[in-house]
């Protein structure tokens, strides 16, 4: 089934493997417009999961647009949030709001923010950004599927680094625990991540055997082979006994050949060349009303200023720090000094880093870049912040100062416990 009337149980619209092709090309295409509009986001990951949203959203979920809250529909769950504007175009070209309005991400008060926020548009089951949650969440609602005699499927988005998460491993335990054979976890294996390629930040392989060990089915396919994901995704509809996964072996930044296989377009958004370029190579450029995509981002944007700039106090002086000249002074962020610190006073031999990928935007691997000899002091966790916050622990229990950063939303309350138990 698919797009349908919740009401007539109607097909609305049907897509053969040609036309969800081509979909999957012009979301592409919108999605580089968006993410060039919002000035940042996060290109490569958005690219490598679009074939399966395509699929998802216009072929084989069962939802209805004009009832999103259809008590029958499938569910999406989206645990990797920073591919939230795949989610807005998946939820768009499916007729749940207007395709053009993505183009309004990332910008104050619009409901297409850069992580899926469930109050602030329809068809979004929750909100997430926190990798490794989603799995838990989707379990959890596999199970109220169960308890309420609800035939629909949960399906739940992840990444391939996203898998070092924790989390991760106990919502899979409790799935098969529970026998949800009505939950199907996707994994977008593009095989990179922020710090570089998953097997060096952390090597999550072989997730295969790993899933069928927590007693789960798993399946391998090629992400961007549009027959081979909708007869995986179809088959899955059906699939009874324990929970699914799909690992999808997809290439990050697909589509656009200078965003391919490069770990540096995870989380930038395309110049207007690159844009123009982009869209070119995906052969939507014609295709896409681009001029008029970026004035209604701009008029937005203008919008929010005048109202912002309503908002501010007047003064009859200009008195915002450092914008006299007699006490001007260079500006660099506070993260830069952390990472100049550690390059500094890291030949310490008793100093070793925690790398949590993210290194580069902290800083933190400063403690080595220009400093080879200290590699063997620079331990890459992945994304395990409680795991690595207590792993700190262990290491300052024999001697070591360990240096460990992350975002601060993942350092200090993801892993609170760990630091209030021990350290
Ligand atoms: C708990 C948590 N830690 C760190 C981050 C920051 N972060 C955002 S995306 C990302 C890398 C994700 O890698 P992967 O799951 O492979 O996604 P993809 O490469 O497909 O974008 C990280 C570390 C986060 N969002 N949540």
């Amino acid at each position: 089934m698919a797009l349908m009337n919740s009401l007539s149980g109607e097909i609305r619209r049907s897509y053969d493997i040609a036309a969800l092709e081509d979909a999957a090309r012009l979301m592409r295409g919108y999605n580089l417009v968006a993410l060039h509009a919002a000035g940042s986001g996060h290109a490569g990951g958005t690219l490598s999961i679009m074939d399966i949203t395509a699929a998802l959203y216009l072929r084989v979920a069962d939802h209805d647009p004009e009832n999103p809250d259809w008590e029958d529909r499938d569910r999406m769950i989206w645990s990797t949030g920073h591919k939230a504007p795949s989610l807005y175009l998946g939820l768009a070209f499916a007729g749940f709001c207007p395709i053009d309005d993505v183009v309004l991400l990332r910008k104050l008060g619009s409901p297409y923010q850069g992580h899926p926020h469930w109050l602030k548009l329809e068809g979004v089951e929750v909100s997430t950004g926190s990798l490794g949650q989603g799995l838990s969440i989707a379990a959890g609602i596999a199970l109220a599927g169960k308890l309420n005699g609800k035939t629909y499927k949960t399906f739940c988005i992840m990444g391939d680094g996203e898998q070092q998460e924790g989390q991760i491993w106990e919502a899979a335990m409790a799935a098969s625990h529970h026998g949800l054979d009505n939950l199907v976890g996707i994994v977008d294996c593009n095989r990179l991540q922020i710090d570089g390629p998953v097997a060096e930040v952390m090597n999550v392989e072989p997730l295969e055997q790993k899933y069928r060990s927590f007693g789960w089915d798993a399946r391998r396919i090629d992400g961007h082979d549009m027959k081979q994901v909708v007869e995986a995704l179809e088959s899955a509809k059906t699939h009874h006994g324990k929970p699914l996964v799909l690992l999808a072996d997809t290439v990050k930044g697909k589509g656009v050949s200078f965003m391919e296989n490069i770990a540096g377009w995870h989380g930038k958004s395309p110049s207007s060349d690159e844009l123009k370029k982009g869209l070119d190579e995906l052969g939507v450029a014609n295709r896409i009303p681009v001029d008029a995509l970026l004035e209604k981002s701009r008029n937005y944007q203008g919008a929010i200023d005048r109202k912002l700039h309503h908002k501010m106090p007047e003064f009859n002086h200009d008195y915002w720090w450092n914008r006299a000249l007699n006490m001007k002074v260079k500006m660099e962020p506070t993260r830069k000094g952390f990472g100049q610190a550690l390059a500094e006073h890291g030949d310490d031999q008793r100093i070793v880093c925690l790398g949590l990928d993210i290194s580069g935007s902290i800083t933190i691997s400063d403690f080595y870049t220009s400093k080879p000899e200290r590699r063997n002091r620079w331990l890459s966790m992945g994304i395990a912040e409680q795991s690595a916050t207590s792993v700190a622990a262990g290491l300052a229990r024999e001697g070591k100062l360990p240096v460990f950063g992350t975002y601060a939303t993942f350092a200090a309350a993801r892993n609170l416990d760990q630091i209030r138990t021990s350290i």
